[in-house]
């Protein structure tokens, strides 16, 4: 192992790798819109699978879509290493979200074949389906599946807004494989990603490393009125649904500045019916997104949005039901694997800190089935889900040389 301790990752040849990515799917300022299960995905995955065989990888499909592009070991019955994160992105997303994580653990393969390095334990380069749930609600949905968490069906009958299902677009980009999911067996998973957050770049360090993940809840609220006209309804017949809403909204702000530090809460997305100018809503469908790395706090969160919104749809005269879309408890990762993290950090002499995720993540749900760990490295002022997502050049860099010797350490070199 010391003669590879100078070994590094080809930093070029991963920018670029990145740059031709960004290019399928593109947004309209610069990031991405490579949604999963559209075209573009579908593009995306042919040319991760080509770079794959370039690299002499065997592919293998599941029937989630998840992608797992294998390196021999010399020991074919050993449990693999994992390495990998996911290339769909958000309708506004940025360029590394997710596909740092996919590109750097090829780069890492890249750079083991020009290094002429063989491990014992097999390597496996991961692409998981759908991580995001912007799309497909919930997020880290195939791997969700692949852990056991959520049933196929359940999977395969979730809808986007146009009402098309997960199960028809994966079969219509022709991405249904062949392997049972969650048939394979992994020995750890790493998963590289960008921290979505300012804590690394205000700390002046340039890698996470990550002990934890915080908790999530997304609740989609459905509150009914009844349309009527925004003109000529005095104001004391209105059952208004866009008022129930704006009210909750406020409340989850108030309730997740309550449960400060550690607490943050949100409604990203919002569908009004009939979303006329001039008509009363009638109707409202809201996702509410709140988290924390404390399980007691999430948990008292939940119940008090919930409370407030029944008690924002009494005052209103307004139906209201609750739905949870998407839920995991805080994440501990595997203990032994962030050692190897924060050492292979500390060998390559990068600032360092440990750190909580507080995005989700596909390691999140494979840290149930594996042990697994995440590395982080910053993204500039803390900016991700937003096309100005950028991180630099030596910050990929970076993240993918402490990816590359925590997996030339975990899969054993021979
Ligand atoms: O929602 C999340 O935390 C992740 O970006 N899917
Ligand atoms: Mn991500
Ligand atoms: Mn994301």
């Amino acid at each position: 192992m010391a003669v590879l301790a100078n070994q590094r990752i080809n930093a070029q040849r991963l920018w670029d790798s990145l740059g031709e990515m960004a290019l399928i799917g593109p947004g309209v300022a610069g990031g991405c819109n490579r949604q999963t299960l559209t075209d573009a995905d579908g593009a995306g995955r042919h040319l991760f699978a080509r770079w794959c065989a370039d690299a002499g990888m065997r592919m293998g499909v599941d029937t989630m879509g998840n992608m797992f592009a294998t390196r021999a070991g010399t020991d074919p019955d050993a449990l693999p290493v994992y390495m990998g994160s996911h290339l769909d992105t958000q309708p506004t997303g940025g360029r590394y979200d997710g596909v740092l994580g996919v590109l750097g653990a090829l780069e890492v393969v890249r750079a083991m074949n020009d290094m002429g390095v063989q491990t014992r334990r097999p390597i496996v380069v991961t692409n998981w389906t759908n991580e995001e749930g912007a799309r497909f609600a919930p997020a880290m949905l195939a791997s969700g599946v692949f852990a056991g968490i959520h049933t196929q069906d359940y999977a395969y009958g979730r809808t986007d807004l146009d009402g098309k299902s997960f199960g028809e677009e994966l079969a219509r980009i022709g991405w249904v494989g062949d392997e049972a999911v969650g048939a394979r067996k992994m020995h750890a998973m790493l998963e590289l990603h960008i921290e979505q957050g300012p804590i690394l770049e205000a700390e002046g360090k340039t890698i996470g490393v990550v002990t934890h993940g915080q908790g999530l809840w997304w609740l989609e609220i459905t509150l009914t009125g009844r349309d009527a006209h925004t003109g000529s309804t005095p104001m004391n017949m209105r059952v208004n649904a866009g008022l129930g809403m704006a009210r909750i909204t406020e409340a989850v702000h108030r309730i997740a500045m309550s449960h400060q530090p550690n607490a943050v809460g949100a409604v990203g997305q919002v569908k009004v019916y009939p979303n006329s100018r001039n008509v009363i809503a009638g109707k409202v469908v809201f996702t509410v997104d709140i988290r924390s790395p404390e399980q007691g706090k999430l948990d008292l969160m939940r119940g008090e949005v919930e409370r407030a919104a029944a008690a924002v749809a009494a005052e209103l005269g307004l139906g209201c039901s609750i739905e949870p879309v998407g839920h995991f408890d805080p994440v501990t990762f595997d203990a032994g694997l962030v050692d190897v993290v924060r050492g292979a950090a500390e060998r390559l002499g990068h600032a360092h800190m440990d750190i909580i995720s507080g995005a989700g993540h596909d390691a999140c749900w494979t840290n149930r089935v594996a042990p697994t760990v995440m590395i982080m490295c910053p993204c500039v002022g803390g900016l991700s889900h937003n096309e100005a997502e950028e991180i630099s050049p030596e910050w990929a860099a970076a993240g993918t040389d402490v990816l590359l010797h925590a997996c030339l350490e975990v899969a054993e070199v021979v």
